[in-house]
């Protein structure tokens, strides 16, 4: 009998995660990172990066439709738009539904994920390679937002997690070269972690936030791969109406927009700014922080 292969996602101490891959479809050590894609009965098809799940044709639309949906809806005009990251390029798809959005800047550091993802994730972005609104940058983010003439209504932080690559998405330089690009009223998220077990992530990004916009939070979705509880999602902004804008204008603006989604409604964008108190501890942890 031959032992199925598995694959664990090796991330938080003492707790890990393993897949069955009923077929490892690609395996790559790309420039920047270790790829592997492989199929699994539960979850479709599983992209790993250096061991960490990030995303799977099952799931994505949870994290998707919540880091692109809450933030534009909420501004109401955003038309400039930036994502950093998000090589799979399921986020830009999700953000490039909204007709209103002129232009979709995305800075990926790895060419190869992009390209991977064409091939391998055409149903989640095909529709993103045919869209001129979507302009790709293959450069580092932090020097991107650092030296960027462009403005932007709201910012997208797809980022990995704070190990390796990934971990200068969670400085103060970033985010403070985050807030530089943002135009007056925009707004910042960023992916930011499972709470219950990276509690000092939220902590440090909320403190970071805290230091540089009148609002500092986050929100939450449950996305079923990214486990060990709620993920939080960070939020920055100067506009500190924006987290509660109310739910007849949201089903407006959501209705306006057309959108077909699985997760996002109007309801439920409300309802993921009302954390836990664990959380919110966390939250206020940060806070004062930077106080
Ligand atoms: N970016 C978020 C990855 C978070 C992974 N964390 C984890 N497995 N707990 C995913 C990219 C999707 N576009």
């Amino acid at each position: 009998m031959t032992a199925t292969k598995t694959f664990a996602e090796v991330l938080h101490k003492g707790f890990r995660v393993s897949f069955d891959a009923d077929r490892i479809l690609y395996e790559q050590k790309t420039e920047h990172q270790h790829l592997v894609l492989f199929e699994n009965a539960c979850f479709g098809r599983v992209l790993m990066l250096d061991d960490i799940t990030q995303v799977t044709t099952a799931d994505e639309f949870v994290y998707h439709e919540m880091l692109s949906h809450v933030p534009i809806l909420a501004h109401g005009n955003a038309r400039q738009v930036l994502i950093i990251g998000g090589g799979d390029c399921g986020l830009a798809e999700e953000a490039l539904k909204h007709e209103t959005v002129e232009r979709l800047t995305q800075v990926e550091i790895d060419r190869a994920v992009v390209d991977f993802a064409a091939e391998h994730f055409a149903e989640m972005n095909a529709a993103v390679f045919e869209d001129a609104r979507f302009d790709l940058v293959i450069a580092d983010g932090v020097e991107f937002v650092a030296a960027s003439d462009r403005r932007f209504d709201v910012i997208l932080v797809d980022s990995t997690d704070p190990v390796g690559p990934g971990s200068v998405l969670f400085t103060k330089e970033f985010y403070a070269g985050c807030r530089r690009v943002l135009r007056p009223g925009g707004v910042l998220v960023t992916q930011n972690g499972v709470p219950f077990m990276q509690a000092d992530e939220l902590v440090d990004s909320v403190g970071h936030f805290a230091g540089l916009f009148a609002d500092a939070g986050c929100y939450l979705a449950t996305v079923p791969t990214y486990v060990g509880g709620q993920m939080a999602l960070g939020w920055a902004t100067d506009d500190t109406g924006l987290r509660n804008v109310s739910e007849a204008v949201l089903n407006e603006r959501f209705a306006a927009a057309n959108l077909d989604t699985s997760y996002y409604t109007p309801a439920v964008h409300r309802a993921a700014f009302a954390l836990p108190r664990y959380i919110d501890e966390l939250v206020e942890k940060g806070r004062r922080r930077a106080a």
